[in-house]
């Protein structure tokens, strides 16, 4: 009781995205007070800030959904196969206004700090105003993080960055009044989802469009079209057991994985698999093989075989031939899911320019400079990606006890108990955290997991009047190693993605996300759990 009266709010969340919003659910029905933080002037975290052009989720509507209320599940209506940005968006205002959250969530609010208090076991957080910069405090028991894993945007850090007279834009933080690239001279920087997704787009409006690719990535048709009413039906009457199986996949999507071997498939029927995913669209061809995380001569089966396509698509050979990536394996790197990529470069008024073999010198008033060429523009798109995973964490500065920041406890690299605690940082939690499987699954069944298993264990620390818990530097430890070796058994570190934090100069090589698979990681947590929280401290 002494504690309560000297916290202002029993959890401090910060972001309002899918995450934030149902931590704030949850933690209210077990009678908690909550304040969520977010620092766009609306709700919806990713979706909210990624408004670039053909910005469309990978994962297919139906699935990239909450499953926590069978009310919203049947009410809401989906329109096309993959939700386009404003859809989501549009969901995500709903979910606030239909659960009444928007009481609770203040806009237009960042949070630079939070310390933790280690006498009276609270955490002291400095929140400012994006509209005045005003600072005040707020003090809380728990802070959990819903900060997302892709929203610190990256632009690289090229020389003359300011000197370029024209519009320039990130892809994750678009303009809301939207922009008109017509009759522009465009550039794009960047062939990862965004760029793959917007250049289409762009290019359609764009007098010109040059597009700067430093690594082709593998691409596979969405093959978006409205959702099928029929379908649609049918996966509403079924969502009980299309959820409770998404829950034990390991990418959090109800279609179990391959059993069969690519290298134990006769050639004729590997083609066979290949058209039959190919057709089907997006992620299924991730889904194709058993054994494409791990083999490389199995991986290299379905990597000739997208080859193929693009040969196909693109006519012009040397495009073709530049656009086909050899570096990486398959999956390796999220594979993108586009509608018309390939094809935008058959286009008159789109240029392909290779900047591995000439790469970006500088930005110039005109344009920019590669070490090769000059070029003209009337505007310039980063697509250039994130500080990932712990990009949004890091910019605050977050101290726990002995005064050790997170920056510090993190310089080689980050730390995490499952991913969603770190030792030396008590009552502080995170929603998927590096060392959880989030970025590599369907991100709102890992979300829903996470925020489940965190709001149940502050359930159990309140019901047993505890004060704090804390990861033990041990069961981090042992948790880090599982991550590391999980990870050793696949591919996944043969690419330099941003799993690894290659895309950031300086940044640690490690890799962040748990591969061990969204099904695993559920039954370790519900182990941990079983046992009273086994691997935390709780005083
Ligand atoms: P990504 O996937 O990180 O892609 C960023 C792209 O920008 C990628 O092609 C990078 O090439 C390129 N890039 C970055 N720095 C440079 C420089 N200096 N010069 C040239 N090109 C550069 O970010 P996205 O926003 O597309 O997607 C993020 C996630 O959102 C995605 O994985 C999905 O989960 C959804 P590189 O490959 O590093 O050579």
């Amino acid at each position: 009781a002494q504690a309560r009266a000297e916290i202002d709010v029993d959890v401090v969340v910060v972001g309002a995205g899918f995450s934030g919003l149902y931590l704030l659910h949850r933690l209210r029905g077990q009678g908690m007070s909550c304040a969520v933080f977010e620092r766009g002037d609306g709700v919806g975290g990713t979706w909210y800030w990624n408004r670039y052009p053909g910005a469309r989720c990978d994962v297919e509507s139906p699935y990239y959904s909450y499953s926590f209320s069978p009310e919203l599940e049947q009410e809401w209506e989906w329109t096309e196969r993959y939700p386009a940005q404003p859809e989501i968006l549009r969901y995500l205002n709903h979910v606030a206004d239909r659960f009444d959250l928007r009481r609770d969530i203040e806009l237009d609010t960042e949070v630079v700090s939070a310390a933790y208090d280690e006498a009276r076991h609270r955490w002291d957080v400095i929140v400012r105003s994006t509209a005045d910069g005003t600072q005040r405090s707020v003090r809380a028991k728990y802070c959990v993080m819903a900060t997302g894993c892709l929203s610190a945007g990256r632009v690289p850090d090229f020389e003359g960055l300011d000197a370029f007279a024209g519009e320039v834009y990130h892809t994750g933080s678009w303009p809301h009044e939207g922009v008109d690239f017509t009759g522009k001279r465009v550039a794009v920087i960047g062939t990862g989802s965004s760029g793959i997704q917007s250049i289409p787009v762009i290019a359609g409006q764009a007098e010109h469009l040059t597009v700067f690719q430093r690594t082709p990535n593998f691409s596979v048709p969405a093959r978006n079209q409205p959702l099928d009413p029929e379908e649609w039906r049918r996966i509403k009457a079924d969502y009980p057991r299309l959820r409770e199986l998404a829950r034990r996949t390991p990418t959090g999507l109800p279609f179990p994985p391959s059993t069969a071997s690519a290298l134990e498939t006769a050639p004729e029927e590997q083609r066979q698999v290949l058209e039959e995913h190919w057709t089907l669209g997006g992620f299924r061809l991730g889904q194709c093989f058993s054994d494409l995380a791990v083999s490389r001569e199995a991986n290299d089966v379905v990597a000739q075989y997208i080859r193929e396509r693009i040969d196909e698509i693109v006519e012009d050979p040397a495009v073709a031939e530049l656009l086909k990536p050899y570096d990486h394996p398959v999956g390796t790197k999220r594979i993108c899911v586009d509608t018309d990529y390939y094809a935008t470069f058959n286009r008159d008024n789109v240029t392909l320019v290779d900047v591995r073999s000439a790469p970006i010198a500088r930005l110039t008033e005109a344009g920019l400079s590669t070490t090769a060429a000059d070029y003209a523009f009337d505007a310039i798109v980063f697509a250039t990606g994130f500080d990932a995973m712990t990009g949004a964490l890091l910019k605050m500065q977050i101290t726990g006890t002995g005064g050790t920041t997170l920056a510090e406890k993190w310089s080689a690299g980050p730390r995490t108990y499952l991913g969603v605690a770190t030792a030396g940082f008590p009552n502080l939690f995170m929603v998927t955290g590096p060392g959880s499987p989030s970025v590599l699954s369907n991100m709102v069944t890992s979300i829903e997991q996470h925020v489940d298993w965190i709001t149940d264990h502050i359930r159990y620390l309140e019901e047993r009047g505890h004060s704090c818990s804390e990861a033990s530097p041990e069961a981090e430890d042992a948790w880090v190693q599982h991550v590391n070796d999980a990870a050793d058994t696949t591919l996944f570190p043969q690419a330099n993605s941003w799993y690894l934090g290659a895309n950031v100069p300086g940044k640690p090589r490690v890799f962040m996300p748990y591969v061990g698979g969204v099904g695993a990681y559920r039954d370790k947590c519900d182990e941990v759990a079983a046992r009273q929280y086994e691997g935390f401290s709780v005083a």
